[in-house]
């Protein structure tokens, strides 16, 4: 019996004290588990002599990657002090990015740190293929203690626990704002008295780790609902940006916009908003992206006219305060029990999320930002102040870059790779020039088509799949806003073939060329075709 399995035993043991986690250990593992457990798989090598770190993984929903105080791109009323202290004190990955722009595929890539082809949740509705391995399973295998406290959402109908944790606090789908039903380690507990959800999570997290075996080290991933949509703050934080302008970013209105075209939709832009042609060359935006301007993803129809523009705006900024809110007492409570030495903190978004750029609303396109999230990673003992990463990475490396800092190399099955050498200011010279991108097309959401895109340091393409459209080239060094396709200059033909060219060799050598088609259910989004099936 090696060291950690020793440990892992010790745990076991130690946790048939905690009421409702043994129950769990004991009772609801699968067959598909068991096997996993048994086949030694589970069991990875060691890369290192040093302590095994202390693991805090915070994840928000929907959180754009510029919105936080300490960026420039930020609204400058916007504060965020906790996650401007994480910045100041660790490392801000400059560049993070998903490998699909939505919830559960996202999250999938996180746990198990490989792309959505290969892992299977190509959408919100599918549940986690039973032969998954979540690298958390990895982690208890090496004597951790883990703990999984929010939102999970892959499989929508269930809260029950899921392997590699042995404390659990989630609910079903997207949970509620106020007075939720929580799933605790197997048991259902309603909330009443307009209980807050961020709050209420954010005091699970501390009851985990206050109730932990203080000899293991542990893992935490708080995984808040906040800031998804519909976005409802904190009551003490509501109202606070209510008369706070918005800025309304550059590609939200065509060329030529006729300002009487935005009354009753909840902005108000003055003729400076509205960008020339030269600004955006509107003819080249693909027809799927104009027509969406006028459906539940797009700013002239948003949520089919039951939301206003500004109204939401200032609202997902109010609800983002709870967040940084629990950030801070998850530090706070690190600090009081002198565990800051021996734990890496980070914080991260699932997926972007547009305000207004292109017109539209949301995400899954692959425009900036819906594909780019805040990712910040706090050691003091480890990573040194104001550390900035600019490499690219993804959620898919989330995965392996814990399991290194848990001292555990990195499982073959993963498409990602550990940025730890990064945070303590290493190069890696190696490292991916471009990263890629995928889209799934979704029944509910039937305004965003089927994408693949590539993205290096200078350019994107995006490839759009089923529709008759103009594919998208643009050089995101001069054009940050994505305000100008390249695709029809001849000057960059072979670029775009290359990257074309590129997207299918990755998906060749990833197993990637397939299409999910699912059966029709549920509701659909869609005003325009109501009613037919
Ligand atoms: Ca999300």
């Amino acid at each position: 019996m090696t060291k950690y399995e020793l440990l892992k035993l010790f745990t076991l043991c130690s946790f048939l004290s905690l009421v409702g986690v043994a129950g769990y250990t004991a009772q609801g593992q699968t067959q598909t588990e068991r096997t996993q457990e048994n086949s030694g798989i589970l069991q990875l090598q060691s890369n290192t002599n040093a302590e095994p770190m202390n693991v805090v993984f915070i994840l928000s929903d929907d959180h754009r990657y510029d919105f936080m105080g300490f960026m420039d791109e930020a609204p400058s009323y916007l504060e965020t002090p906790n996650m401007d202290r994480m910045a100041r004190g660790g490392a801000h990955m400059k560049n993070a990015f998903v490998t699909t722009s939505l919830c559960s595929p996202s999250r999938a890539s996180i746990l198990t740190g490989q792309y959505t082809h290969r892992h299977g949740v190509v959408d919100n509705q599918s549940a986690v293929p039973d032969s998954a391995i979540f690298f958390p399973q990895y982690l208890q295998k090496a004597g951790y203690q883990t703990g999984f406290v929010g939102k999970w959402h892959m499989g929508h109908s269930s809260a029950e626990p899921r392997k590699g944790f042995d404390y659990w606090v989630s609910f079903k789908g997207q949970g509620k704002y106020y007075n939720p039903t929580l799933n605790e380690n197997g048991k259902q507990v309603s909330y009443s008295d307009s209980t807050y959800i961020t709050s209420l999570l954010t005091d699970k997290a501390l009851t985990f780790l206050d109730e932990r075996n203080k000899e293991n080290p542990f893992f935490l991933y708080l995984s808040h609902k906040a800031v998804h949509a519909n976005f409802k703050p904190a009551r003490e934080d509501k109202g606070t940006y209510e008369n706070e302008p918005v800025n309304y970013p550059s590609t939200m209105f065509p060329p030529g916009y006729d300002l009487a075209d935005a009354e009753g939709k909840g902005f108000n832009p003055e003729p400076e908003d509205i960008p020339s042609p030269k600004e955006y060359n509107y003819e080249d935006v693909p027809n799927w992206v104009k027509e969406q301007r006028h459906s539940w993803h797009g700013v002239d129809y948003m949520y089919h006219g039951q939301i206003q523009f500004d109204d939401f705006y200032h609202r997902y900024l109010e609800t983002l305060l709870g967040v940084d809110r629990s950030i801070g007492k998850v530090l706070s409570y690190l600090e009081k029990n002198n565990l800051m030495e021996n734990t890496v903190v980070f914080y991260m978004g699932d997926n972007g999320f547009s305000f207004g750029e292109h017109g539209l609303i949301d995400k899954r396109q692959a425009y900036e930002e819906s594909i780019r999230v805040p990712l910040l990673v706090y050691a003091p003992s480890m990573i040194a102040e104001n550390t900035k990463v600019e490499p690219m990475v993804q959620n898919i490396d989330i995965a392996p870059t814990i399991l290194e800092l848990a001292g555990l190399k990195r499982p073959d099955n993963m498409d990602g790779r550990s940025f730890a050498p990064m945070l303590k200011g290493e190069k890696m010279a190696d490292w991916r020039k471009r990263i890629y991108y995928e889209y799934f097309w979704e029944r509910p959401f039937p305004q965003t088509p089927t994408i693949h895109a590539v993205r290096t340091d200078s350019f994107k393409y995006i490839r759009y799949y089923g529709v008759w459209d103009i594919n998208e080239l643009y050089n995101i060094q001069d054009d940050p806003d994505e305000s100008n396709n390249l695709i029809r200059a001849d000057k960059y033909r072979d670029l775009s073939k290359q990257l074309n060219s590129d997207i299918f060799d990755w998906l060749q050598r990833t197993n990637g060329m397939k299409i999910p088609l699912k059966p029709d259910h549920g509701a659909r989004f869609d005003y325009k075709y109501r009613g037919t099936f």
